[in-house]
């Protein structure tokens, strides 16, 4: 959150009414994904670009509902993936930039990068549409300064506009956003397609301000106002179907292709025409890092299955989808829910293969279900483990019902079934000893020994919005610590993030752990894969042939093809002997 002192926010009763800067009759709505930044790494290439779900939902109800709308996403606008460093310096006084510049060792600045539109041509877009209402998307805290600064020229381009953010990381910081760039004229909470349709009516002059719920907005004395809290869409069909006719699919493909991918995933050919996508929304559990409830509510809201089943459907026979990235906060919270899609996709012989990277919990999978994952075509499941240890589990992450015991026959069920298995591991977390700290390291360690499951460790951050962020602030545990090599695992964590320290540890010894078991890790799956390949000849035969593919047909340097040979296809040894 920033320092800077935030306005009172008044009380939804007392918020007065505001009129639009200017009434238009038929408003012009432009959704924007702004341009970012983003670490490079050797592989994946580039940043983690995928479909801005969120837009394409928003734009498609609105235009579903008569309205003129466009999707601007920066990612695949402009004059395209830019590979020098160039750009880059359009955007240094960015703070987030002078922190990462300001590194001793300057090495994650030189791999930083500018990917898709700049900001001019991004106002070049708005100058040319001339929207009346510019609705922002804000998912990352790592991106609230291109969220900001977006909204500073869309009113310099539109200066009687409507500049609206949302999403989660909006959602969870709107006064402070609001006070930080006066051009913001409010923040729209939780499920924003409503509030955009209403907007519109607002923009006509045909309703009053306050009478939109879910809304922080400001006055004209600068006095910020939440209207009433906006009830979650429960009936998630209503919202209607995506036209995917609104973003340009095929840029997302080819840059997927390109090495540029929005989830690690298992390639095989066309497999790079892969989608992200939800079929539900919210979670009921507790995570304490977890900051989802803010956005998306703590109530399960689904789309129904014969929805889910057309939406696949669709992506399969219409836009030649090949592969697809669930998610969901809670994918198989309701377990006969999920059973029926994946029996009504084999029923309705549907090809594609699929994945959760977003995670999912482990307390309604048994053997019945791994097996008809497989069967429908999953590649990889990726289990939200957390903690090794279930005191931290219970009373730190309070992760309830999960256990151990629980967690363990799910990963001796996904070798005995042949379904590759990957876990999300958290360390780091206030009221956590070495001691629970080593436990969580450990299980991560055996578990890949003994049922061959891929960990991804991470260091806890901690969201605004979330317990761990009260707590870690209360405690005065918060570091924003910018030299945190691998945190979380991804590029993103270059950027300014709040770690925590405590008494018990530094986030400097964190990170030192995460190295060294990360490189146990890789030590380990290696030797297995090596066995594997013994054991498995043709797919070694076949192995060798993809490495020099790679390096003969697609501009990667052999390190990069040995990298992406590993990353897309020998952490996944079960999917290889089924896709070849
Ligand atoms: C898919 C996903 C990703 C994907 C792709 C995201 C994308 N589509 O662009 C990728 C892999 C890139 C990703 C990466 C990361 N992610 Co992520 N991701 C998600 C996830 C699971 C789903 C997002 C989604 O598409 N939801 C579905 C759509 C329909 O919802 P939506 O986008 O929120 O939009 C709705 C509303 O928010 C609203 N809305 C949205 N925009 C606007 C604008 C206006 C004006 C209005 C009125 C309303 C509105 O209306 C929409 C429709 O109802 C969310 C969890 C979640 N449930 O949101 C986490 C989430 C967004 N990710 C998160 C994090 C932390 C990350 C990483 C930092 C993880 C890491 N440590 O590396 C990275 C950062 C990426 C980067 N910048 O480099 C956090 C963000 C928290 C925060 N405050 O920063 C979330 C919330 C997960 C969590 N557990 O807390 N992520
Ligand atoms: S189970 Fe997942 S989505 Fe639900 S609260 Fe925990 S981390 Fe968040």
């Amino acid at each position: 959150m920033s320092n800077i002192a935030i306005n009172i926010t008044s009380t939804s009763s007392e918020a007065p009414d505001v009129a639009p800067k200017k009434v238009v009759d038929r408003p012009r709505v432009m959704l924007v994904r702004p341009p970012q930044q983003f670490y490079h790494a050797a592989f994946p290439r580039g940043p983690r670009l995928s479909l801005p779900i969120g837009l394409l939902s928003l734009g498609s109800f609105l235009e579903r509902n008569g309205i003129e709308v466009k999707i601007y996403d920066a990612f695949v606008e402009g004059s395209g993936f830019d590979k020098q460093d160039a750009k880059l310096k359009e955007l240094s006084d960015y703070p987030m930039n002078r922190a990462v510049d300001g590194k001793s060792d300057g090495s994650s600045a030189n791999k930083l990068m500018h990917f898709g539109a700049t900001f001019e041509e991004m106002r070049e877009a708005m100058a040319r549409y001339q929207p009346d209402i510019v609705a922002i998307t804000n998912l990352f805290r790592e991106n609230t300064n291109e969220t900001l600064e977006c909204a500073r020229i869309a009113r310099q381009v539109a200066p009687d506009a409507v500049i609206a953010i949302g999403g989660p990381n909006a959602n969870a910081d709107a006064e402070s956003m609001l006070t930080q760039k006066p051009e913001i004229d409010l923040v729209g909470l939780g499920d924003g397609e409503h509030i955009l349709l209403e907007l519109v009516e607002w923009k006509r002059g045909k309703r009053a301000l306050n009478t939109i719920e879910g809304l922080v907005y400001r006055d004209a004395q600068g006095v910020f106002h939440r209207t009433e809290k906006r009830a979650f869409l429960q009936d998630l069909d209503s919202l209607g179907e995506l036209n995917y006719g609104m973003i340009h699919l095929d840029r997302y493909f080819s840059y997927e292709k390109a090495g540029i991918m929005s989830r690690a995933r298992y390639e095989y050919d066309g497999g790079e025409k892969s989608v992200s996508l939800v079929n539900s929304r919210g979670c009921p559990y507790k995570c304490t890092f977890c900051s989802i409830h803010i956005h998306a509510g703590r109530k399960f809201r689904t789309y129904s299955e014969e929805h889910v089943l057309n939406h696949l459907q669709n992506l399969v026979e219409n836009h030649g989808v090949k592969h697809i990235h669930f998610e969901d906060d809670n994918l198989t919270l309701d377990r006969p829910r999920f059973m029926r899609i994946m029996q009504g996709v084999l029923d309705r012989g549907l090809k594609f293969t699929w994945d959760t990277p977003n995670g999912v919990f482990a307390n309604t999978l048994d053997e019945e279900m791994l097996e008809l994952m497989k069967k429908s075509g999953c590649v990889y499941l990726v289990i939200g483990v957390e903690s090794g240890d279930q005191d931290v589990l219970d009373n730190v992450i309070r992760k309830k019902p999960l256990t151990i015991k629980k967690i363990v026959e799910v990963f001796q069920l996904g070798k005995k079934v042949g379904l590759d298995i990957h876990a999300f591991y958290i360390v780091g977390f206030p009221r956590e000893t070495k001691e629970n700290i080593m436990t969580t390291l450990n299980f991560a360690l055996d578990s890949l020994k003994k049922w061959d499951v891929i960990p991804h460790l991470a260091i806890a951050r901690a969201d605004p919005g979330t317990e761990l962020y009260r707590e870690a602030k209360e405690g005065g545990f918060l570091r924003t610590n910018v030299e945190m090599a691998n945190a979380s695992g991804v590029h993103a964590d270059r950027f300014v993030r709040h770690t925590i320290e405590t008494p018990e540890f530094t986030t400097h010894e964190l990170e030192e752990l995460n190295e060294k078991y990360h490189r146990k890790f890789i030590r380990i799956i290696i030797l297995k894969t090596a066995f594997f390949l013994l054991i498995h000849p043709k797919l070694a035969i076949e192995s060798m042939t993809y490495l020099f593919r790679t390096i003969r047909e697609e501009d990667y340097t052999v390190r990069q093809s040995v990298i992406k040979l590993f990353f897309c296809r020998l952490f996944y040894r079960n999917s290889m002997l089924r896709i070849r």
